[in-house]
């Protein structure tokens, strides 16, 4: 069966966009979105001396937004470039080579669309392109670009860097908690944790004030890590508004996900977030941090007792991705 990509879809549109697309009253951008406030989800300074600032900051911006973005994280500038540089180059290749990492049946991995309709069968204004990166066992490169020659390269030196800012990020959230040592990664799978890349790429869109790229939704993930290119896109919901958030050069944007809020029982909130399209493609290169699906997952013992009995299930990664997937009352 051939699969309609959301590139050749817009390819073909000028003025117009198919009824697929079109979202409800409640969910269309051009309604929903808040203009003239200014409220921003936090930016932090990574490479901040003051420890115990830099904790409380992340714990904040957890608490009350589940997204931030971090400056001066280490990352050279060169990596991320490579990294967007192979990721655009990917899907500028004619289709029919494209489609030779599409994805398979019961695979995450692979070049796609969400095929899937949402409940009111609407569409997304996206393609995308999964992977896991990390840990080696995890790595199937059957699902990576071949072309351009340098796709492997230019992801495996951009995740080597990624290492420092994960370990980061989780002893920050950890102390934030009052735990010690390295025991929410620990809970998280520790050395097992996967870290799954993702690209997405919006195409330019006819009718931006009706369509939307990737719906409402919070991540499963313990909390993603995200590269955006110039264009923005990403929103934040917040006290039952939709804010856009800006582009910071150079910036990665961190969202708390579902296992975090999870283990952390509710301290730390999974964002909800969606993207917005416009007249420009935009592109976005989350890594999605990951217990392995056989890691069972729940509020961490240490966070409760008779005042803060457990808020959510304890289960294994992969049943609570079942459940999200398709949609099952966790
Ligand atoms: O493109 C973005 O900025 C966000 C995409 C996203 O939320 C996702 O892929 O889960
Ligand atoms: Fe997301």
């Amino acid at each position: 069966m051939e699969v309609i990509r959301v590139q050749d879809v817009a390819s073909v549109s000028k003025d117009e966009i198919p009824l697929e697309f079109i979202r409800s009253e409640t969910e269309q951008p051009g309604i929903t979105t808040v203009r003239g406030v200014h409220l921003e989800v936090p930016t932090i300074d990574f490479s901040n001396p003051n420890e115990e600032e830099l904790v409380s900051q992340m714990v904040e911006a957890s608490q009350n937004w589940g997204m931030f973005q971090i400056v001066n994280h280490g990352i050279p500038h060169e990596d991320i470039a490579n990294l967007q540089a192979v990721g655009q180059a990917f899907f500028q290749l004619p289709q029919h080579e494209k489609e030779l990492i599409a994805k398979i049946p019961g695979s995450v991995e692979g070049y796609g669309t969400t095929l899937q309709k949402e409940l009111q069968g609407k569409k997304g204004w996206v393609d995308h392109l999964f992977h896991k990166v990390w840990p080696p066992s995890a790595v199937n490169y059957r699902f990576w670009p071949k072309n351009p020659p340098s796709y492997r390269e230019a992801n495996e030196e951009y995740v080597k860097k990624l290492h420092g800012v994960v370990e980061k990020l989780f002893k920050s959230l950890n102390k934030g908690l009052g735990l010690h040592g390295n025991e929410l990664w620990e809970a998280a799978g520790g050395e097992r944790l996967e870290y799954l890349m993702k690209i997405n790429y919006y195409p330019p869109c006819p009718r931006p004030d009706l369509a939307l790229g990737v719906p409402a939704h919070t991540d499963m993930s313990t909390f993603t890590i995200l590269v955006p290119n110039h264009v923005p896109g990403l929103q934040a919901f917040r006290d039952d508004h939709w804010y856009d958030v800006d582009y910071i050069p150079n910036a990665l944007v961190i969202h708390i996900g579902d296992q975090i809020e999870i283990m952390s029982n509710g301290k730390y909130k999974a964002v909800f977030h969606r993207t917005t399209v416009c007249d420009k493609t935009r592109m976005s290169w989350p890594v999605f941090l990951e217990p392995p699906s056989d890691h069972v997952v729940g509020p961490l013992p240490g966070l409760i007792n008779d005042q803060n009995p457990p808020k959510f299930k304890t289960k294994t990664y992969g049943d609570y991705a079942y459940c999200k997937l398709n949609k099952i009352p966790q």
